[in-house]
């Protein structure tokens, strides 16, 4: 067969290449130019990503030139079994052999092995045993990562020319939200290239370098910290055969988990299916690779339907939904301005202790939790501060920087209700060496979603983690009160500053009841008999 193949290809001036199936039978012949060629799509030779293709390329080679850079490209993007370049001398004979494989996962962080040239007569190998073996390493290195139930493993990946310091505090902040939506980080990878391919975002060489990564550690899920385009998404997801999602996908997903009550099922599932509906125009794969997996789930048991037709018809019945919905709640709005109280929201960013500070404050026992999003439904209480004013609190999902405005569309309804509110207290996590970014990302925020206009007092939360006197320089720099929202002692400054903010906003307006108080008047901290009473849910 090689000696055909070599007579063949002198004679034409063409490479040749033969695509051979395990055992031995010939899936495809490529014929090329003299210096190259191109294989045609294989994915119908599909065998799961995490294994070889099942096919190995042997062509020729006609200036006795070894493996070429594409030669191993070919390689790694199609995960062949082996890579064999036949040389061809000037009679049209077979020359040196050169062959090329994949490598397990190794300490030398090695993706291929290039083996020294052969003559033909040497090459006795049993190929079956021998590539069985080879996958059988793949496999124990897939296997030594061990995750819990039904985590999925995951690569994280970001590629920007943004600072190195920013693109890894971004970094931190994607392992958190991997780590909150049940994702295993089996690595992360920084990149900041200095071109960036507009339709991989990186370039091929680290393309395939990831792809074996992927392979040695058995991982078939990458998410990208950046917001891919639908052309993005679809090409490195076809290029790789690997499921990708980027951040918003993520968050969605988090989202997806964490909806409960009927209006957050709609909400979430109207945001995946907003930002799913252009990613189908792409008769691909890539998002059918999704379904039922991370980025392809909807709240509760549901999985998201990838057809697009069906996808349209689903987000004109959740708007309608979502508009009843919102009507009954204008109507709940309009009674309670009635009675006219004042509402004080909390808002914030993500895990900053929003939830906290509001169970501390309402005496109430909603979700807390050291994970992304862990509120998504909004609470509401009443109660009383000072003495006997009637209040009612909020307490709402959390914020996040990079979130695509037409998602934020979906959540109208919950913003809405801040729309009514008559202070937004802005709980800020200083013990994130991010906060300020944290603070622009949300007050951004409040800019874009038009709730700029209302009275906002910031308070710094979790004191606890820093030393006195860092939290007491930050608070002065800034000018803002903290607390610990653990420490019902901590509250004393900030019930001040509160009260005062209130009077000075006007939101208590009746002077009469203005009393000063004094401090065992105002709470007894011990027994954390608050004036802050009631309890009753509005
Ligand atoms: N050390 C410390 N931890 C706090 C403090 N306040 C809240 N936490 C913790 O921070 C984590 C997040 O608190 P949550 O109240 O769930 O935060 P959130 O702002 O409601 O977050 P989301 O609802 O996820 O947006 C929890 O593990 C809390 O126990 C604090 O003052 N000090
Ligand atoms: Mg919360």
């Amino acid at each position: 067969m090689a000696r055909f193949l070599t007579e063949l290809s002198r004679e034409i001036r063409r490479q040749i290449g033969i695509l051979v199936e395990r055992r031995g039978s010939i899936e495809m012949v490529i014929v090329g130019d003299q210096k190259g060629m191109t294989i045609p799509n294989l994915s119908r030779y599909r065998t799961g990503t995490l294994r070889l293709r099942g096919l190995r390329l042997i062509h020729t080679h006609l200036q006795g030139e070894p493996l070429t850079e594409e030669d191993l490209t070919d390689l790694a993007l199609l995960r062949l079994d082996m890579a064999v370049a036949l040389t061809v001398d000037e009679n049209g004979y077979p020359g040196l052999v050169y062959t090329a494989h994949l490598l397990p996962d190794n300490p030398e962080k090695k993706v291929w092995a290039i083996d020294p040239p052969s003559s033909l007569g040497n090459l006795d190998t049993d190929f079956l045993k021998w590539v069985q073996s080879l996958e059988d390493e793949f496999q124990r290195g897939q296997k030594s990562i061990v995750t819990k139930g039904i985590e999925e493993k995951a690569i994280l990946l970001s590629v920007s020319k943004e600072s190195r310091e920013s693109l890894e505090s971004s970094m931190e902040e994607l392992k958190e939200l991997s780590k909150s939506s049940g994702v295993f980080v089996v690595d992360s990878i920084i990149q900041r290239p200095s071109f960036i391919s507009p339709a991989t975002l990186m370039g091929e060489g680290k393309l395939k370098e990831l792809l074996v990564k992927c392979m040695q550690m058995g991982v078939d899920l990458i998410i990208f910290d950046q917001n891919l385009t639908p052309n993005q998404v679809v090409s490195i997801s076809d290029r790789t055969e690997l499921r990708v999602i980027d951040r918003t996908q993520l968050i969605l997903d988090i989202f997806a988990q964490r909806a409960h009550s009927l209006d957050g099922k709609i909400q979430v599932e109207l945001a995946q299916l907003k930002y799913l509906l252009p990613r189908l125009a792409k008769k691909t794969l890539a998002f059918s690779r999704l379904t039922g997996g991370i980025g392809g789930r909807g709240p509760g048991e549901t999985k998201l339907e990838m057809d697009r037709r069906r996808v349209r018809d689903r987000i004109h019945l959740l708007e309608r939904e979502l508009e009843k919905l919102s009507k009954r709640r204008e109507q709940q709005r309009a009674r309670r301005s009635r009675i006219d109280i004042p509402i004080l929201s909390m808002i914030g960013y993500t895990n900053a202790g929003k939830s906290t500070l509001f169970n501390l404050l309402t005496k109430s026992q909603f979700q807390v939790e050291d994970k992304l999003f862990s509120t998504l439904d909004p609470a509401t209480r009443r109660l009383r501060f000072p003495k006997n004013h009637e209040l009612i609190m909020t307490d709402t999902v959390g914020f996040i920087k990079d979130l695509p405005k037409d998602l934020m569309g979906a959540f109208q309804p919950t913003f809405d209700e801040l729309k009514e509110s008559s202070l937004l207290i802005h709980v800020i996590d200083i013990s994130n060496p991010c906060f300020p970014e944290q603070i622009e990302a949300v007050e951004k925020t409040l800019l874009a979603l038009h709730l700029d206009h209302i009275p906002l007092m910031r308070v710094f939360n979790k004191e606890d983690r820093l030393s006195r006197e860092d939290t007491e320089k930050i608070s002065q720099k800034h000018d803002v009160v903290s607390i610990s929202a653990l420490r019902p002692e901590s509250l004393e400054t900030f019930f001040l500053v509160l009260e005062k903010k209130l009077w000075e906003e006007g939101i208590l307006t009746d002077r009469r009841e203005r009393v000063h108080l004094t401090k065992e008047d105002s709470f007894d901290i011990s027994n954390r008999n608050f004036l802050l009473r009631g309890n009753d849910a509005v």
